[in-house]
């Protein structure tokens, strides 16, 4: 696997114009060979919603092999991207991946998994990934303090252009984001920045600090980081009634 490998350092070792986390005395050094995957030119596609199992196992993924994803949500009663897969596919059933780079499209979370793996990093699967019903029952634990979230349609207006967002599957405000963006059906560019991930530095050098969750909206213009306005300006710009 493109492993990521952290060592507390002194924070003399990591220089000025570098994003490292603080850890209290220490700084972690952070070292990925992620970069040395193939990247896709084009963002995947992949069509789910927060609640499910298997979609959060998939997001597991996409956040090892650090992809960016373009994300079509599904809630139950979506009017939008449901009916989209049952057109592309054949059923509703989710996740579904499409891979514009190379033209394949499919159903089923071990096998989009093993596909990313193999196209996108080195074959390997993370064992937690590789566990097939225990994987899908620990990926169904995972989200069972927020069950119920991000599965259902809330009715919106879905914007021209995705909304982009910094963010990773481990975070719990990151998740919180999502679970709006999910139920406001809200097409979103993920640019994933796990711990490891190149996408730190360059966010650290083009903002000059690194938080995730962090969202720009080009239909809007509107740039902001911290997950409760965020969430708040997701549905007063995008739900039908904002107040309910
Ligand atoms: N074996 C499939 C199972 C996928 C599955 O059962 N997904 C559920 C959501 S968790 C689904 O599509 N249900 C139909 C629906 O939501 O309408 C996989 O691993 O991808």
């Amino acid at each position: 696997m493109c492993r990521y490998s952290p060592s507390l350092v002194s924070p003399s070792e990591i220089p000025s114009d570098q994003y490292a986390l603080e850890f209290g005395a220490w700084k972690v050094k952070e070292e990925s060979k992620i970069g040395q995957c193939k990247r896709p030119e084009k963002p995947i596609e992949i069509y789910e919603f927060e609640g499910c199992p298997f979609c959060r196992k998939v997001r597991e993924m996409v956040s090892v092999l650090d992809l960016d994803v373009l994300f079509y949500p599904c809630p139950q009663k979506g009017p939008t991207f449901r009916p989209k897969v049952l057109e592309m596919g054949g059923k509703k059933q989710f996740p579904y991946m499409v891979d514009p780079n190379t033209g394949v499209a499919m159903y089923e979370s071990d096998d989009i998994i093993k596909y990313l793996a193999d196209t996108y990093g080195d074959g390997t699967i993370p064992i937690m990934l590789s566990l097939g019903l225990l994987t899908a029952i620990t990926a169904g634990l995972a989200t069972l303090g927020r069950i119920g979230k991000g599965n259902s349609y809330t009715a919106s207006k879905v914007p021209p252009q995705p909304i982009e967002i910094w963010a990773y599957e481990g975070s719990p405000f990151c998740r919180l984001v999502r679970e709006t963006l999910v139920e406001l059906e809200l097409p979103h560019l993920l640019h994933s920045c796990a711990r490891g991930s190149p996408k730190r530095q360059e966010f650290f050098k083009k903002m000059g600090t690194f938080q995730a969750p962090y969202i720009e909206d080009p239909n809007t213009g509107v740039k902001m980081f911290e997950s409760a306005e965020i969430i708040n300006y997701l549905k007063a710009t995008y739900a039908l009634y904002p107040s309910s």
